[in-house]
């Protein structure tokens, strides 16, 4: 049986679904002046708005005009709870002003009492992929010590403001995409930086990575003297990345591979470096800028929980020179989008984590994108029905067998929404379906998917009638 008040709920970014991306003085974000991409063709990072170029997040699904009507049917659905991101360029528009903008400030006033309206808790990430853009152009983004006290100072804000609307809170989305440099799309939407050519990328990465945790820390410090109920997590995508067969050497090139993917959160759970870090630093000459003082606010600014993403595995198989490759999984089947689908991981990672941890563990993403047909004014989704079903069991199981702690439950998304990674809606993941050509004509344009009644019934049964 689980706890009644677990967290059922979904989960989108501000960047993704919002629109109105320069209404009521918000400024550009990173987010912003990422163009188009497709399921082959990644997205650029342009130097500002390009003219004739399609910016798909300057409309999302227009949800700063329709959210009464789009949080009424989540509550139709009987969420729990609504993960969504507070977009930092309403609040800050450049980032390094003195003062807030009002109007942004009240855009989410309202949104969140439209979701207590309906006893929905909203849950914020404060950083989701999209930061002011002019703190890239003017300070370098995330490579400038500058930026923690400009993070500090937009997390106090919304920390004031929203208080006792707000209970759960997560700092930065995803923050160990940083750690794969190879796609520039983590460093940037993650850090606003872009990598040149010449400069030691890891040296960078790891320097970037210091300055979030500090500013991190410092929030998770600053939010409990504003309110002591607060409850400020962490947040990571993970995933199991198993050994590639049972050779010992690939025993520890699975260790290795997890190390690197939990090392985010070792730092921000247990508030100092692991000693796998420091010796990497050592043996790569690192030069890092870090003083007593950060350290000293890291182990101060630990989170409460680790939340965290959930759609696929790897695999690790030992190398020589890099310690490991990671490579697909051969057992499990693929997404159209070629992501692994394994739902017996979420109850290995459940365990990994919490074991690693004992902290309570909140999944605030999982889900299957999809190419989505209306027919009917609906859509017959029976494979994401499949999918989270068969991931939800396996929760389940990490709870009730394993004895994890799973606070929550936001699958992605609440609604279609932009994806992240093409810039199109095409890959649809929601629960309600978006037809944008409406959208553009002002209409609403949503049609409760097949999904929609089968999660409102997990949720009014509290998951016991799986
Ligand atoms: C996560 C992000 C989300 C989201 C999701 C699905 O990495 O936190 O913002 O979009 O992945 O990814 P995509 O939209 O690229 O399919």
């Amino acid at each position: 049986m689980l706890d009644k008040n677990f967290l059922w709920g979904g989960a989108v970014a501000a960047n993704q679904y919002e629109g109105a991306w320069n209404v009521a003085g918000k400024g550009l974000s990173v987010a912003d002046v990422m163009t188009k991409g497709s399921a082959k063709k990644p997205r650029e990072i342009t130097a500002g708005i390009l003219p004739g170029k399609e910016y798909p997040n300057h409309l999302g699904i227009d949800f700063y005009h329709h959210y009464k009507a789009e949080i009424k049917l989540f509550a139709e659905m009987g969420f729990k709870c609504f993960r969504l991101s507070i977009a930092w360029s309403r609040i800050f528009p450049k980032g390094d002003e003195e003062k807030p903008n009002e109007a942004g400030l009240k855009f989410y006033d309202d949104v969140f009492a439209e979701c207590l309206k309906y006893q929905i808790q909203p849950v914020v990430t404060l950083s989701h992929f999209e930061m002011p853009y002019y703190l890239t152009k003017k300070y370098g983004g995330w490579r400038n010590r500058k930026m923690i006290s400009f993070f500090l100072k937009y997390a106090e804000v919304c920390f004031k403001r929203y208080r006792g609307k707000v209970k759960y809170w997560m700092t930065f989305n995803e923050i160990n995409n940083l750690i794969d440099t190879d796609n520039p799309f983590n460093a940037w939407t993650g850090a606003g930086v872009v990598y040149s050519e010449n400069e030691n990328v890891e040296q960078t990465m790891y320097q970037i990575a210091h300055y979030q945790f500090v500013a991190s820390a410092l929030a998770v410090q600053v939010g409990k003297r504003i309110d002591a109920r607060n409850q400020i997590g962490c947040m990571l995508h993970l995933g199991p990345i198993y050994p590639a067969s049972c050779k010992p050497l690939d025993q520890i090139a699975s260790l290795k591979a997890m190390d690197r993917r939990f090392f985010f959160s070792d730092v921000q759970i247990r508030g100092t470096y692991p000693k796998y870090t420091l010796k990497h630093w050592e043996k790569q000459n690192l030069n890092l800028d870090i003083t007593n003082k950060d350290l000293e606010n890291l182990k101060k600014g630990t989170v409460d929980f680790l939340g965290f993403s959930y759609y696929k595995s790897t695999v690790a198989e030992y190398d020589e020179k890099n310690t490991y490759v990671e490579k697909a999984n051969p057992h499990v089947p693929k997404s159209a989008w070629d992501w692994a689908i394994d739902p017996v991981g979420l109850r290995y990672i459940l365990n990994l984590a919490y074991e690693r941890y004992q902290k309570p563990l909140f999944i605030v993403e999982n889900g299957l994108g999809a190419f989505d047909e209306l027919k009917d004014e609906t859509v017959n989704d029976d494979y994401r029905i499949n999918y989270l079903q068969e991931h939800i069991v396996q929760m389940l199981k990490a709870i009730e067998i394993d004895g994890v702690n799973v606070i929550g439950y936001t699958p992605w998304a609440a609604i279609d929404i932009i994806s992240a990674s093409t810039g199109e809606i095409e890959k649809r993941y929601g629960f309600i379906y978006i037809d944008l050509e409406q959208v553009k004509k002002g209409a609403a344009g949503f049609y409760r998917k097949k999904s929609f009644k089968w999660y409102q019934h997990i949720i009014s049964t509290n998951g016991d009638c799986l």
